[in-house]
């Protein structure tokens, strides 16, 4: 694995606000994540994802496929969570000792809509450094066809600011983040394995799956800093990197839009 200490891969992170590591996981362990979640999609998960009396998928997300927090159920999620390879990276990047918050897995077949570009740390609330952290790793190929994380270099330095409304034409969620002037977002093309860490305040989303044919799936990973003493309610317990159970105390920071954001984003 690349060490993010060196070669210039801290240096870019902070310049950036956000690093790709190829390869960090190998292809089988991918595919063991891809198989489990196929297994979840076909037989559903009390309280996180059913389906309908028409078959449709039910979730967090009504008919979004996607799936939060699985580490709640599922070893594997937990046991991705909580992994060295990933968590070492965070720890360096958030430069503190990490506290797990959650986990989502994104399904994004064909036709799925995008997310708008949007700050995480709207909604988690972490009040120290970069606030949280997320870890995006690509369990299929990622293009812009089917609709690849997309990232504003640059836009950690930013506060954060209160969205506006997306086009529900494009997107689930409504809440839209403009890159500012001077500032232009990056398709980050990805394979299986690759992961992608970015900070809370980096602006990020992703268009719609485009593709008639492939799914755009991953398995996302989010943190804070154990400085950070506070997170959004929605994210209790958090999870020590030994797999204690932390209790966050409530958010106190305040949010650009007057009104503060707790649940899945
Ligand atoms: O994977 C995606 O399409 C969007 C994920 C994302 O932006 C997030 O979870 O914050």
């Amino acid at each position: 694995m690349a060490d993010p200490r060196s070669n210039g891969l801290r240096a870019f992170y902070e310049e950036n606000g956000y690093l790709l590591i190829r390869g960090l996981i190998p292809r089988d362990e991918i595919e063991q994540i891809r198989d489990r979640f196929e297994q979840i999609w076909r037989e559903g998960q009390e309280g996180y994802l059913w389906r309908d009396d028409s078959g449709e998928v039910v979730n967090h997300c009504e008919k979004y496929p996607r799936i939060v927090h699985p580490q709640r159920f599922d070893a594997l999620s937990r046991q991705y969570l909580l992994d060295p390879r990933i968590t070492d990276v965070v720890r360096e990047l958030l430069d503190d000792e990490p506290l797990a918050a959650q986990t989502m897995y994104y399904w994004k077949p064909p036709g799925t809509k995008g997310q708008a570009l949007h700050q995480d740390n709207l909604y988690l609330q972490a009040e120290s450094g970069e606030g949280c952290m997320a870890a995006w790793l690509a369990i299929d190929r990622a293009t812009e066809e089917n609709g690849c994380i997309r990232v504003v270099p640059g836009s950690h330095r930013l506060e954060l600011q209160c969205p506006e409304e997306a086009d529900a034409e494009r997107f689930q969620f409504l809440n839209y983040v403009p890159p500012p002037e001077g500032f232009t977002e990056v398709a980050c093309v990805m394979e299986p394995g690759d992961c992608l860490f970015f900070g809370g305040h980096t602006i990020h989303g992703s268009d719609p799956n485009r593709s008639a044919t492939e799914s755009r799936r991953s398995l996302i990973c989010h943190y804070i800093g154990t400085r950070s003493k506070e997170c959004a309610g929605f994210y209790n317990p958090l999870l020590a990197m030994d797999g204690r159970e932390v209790i966050a105390e409530s958010p106190t920071m305040g949010s650009p839009c007057g009104v503060s954001f707790d649940g899945p984003h």
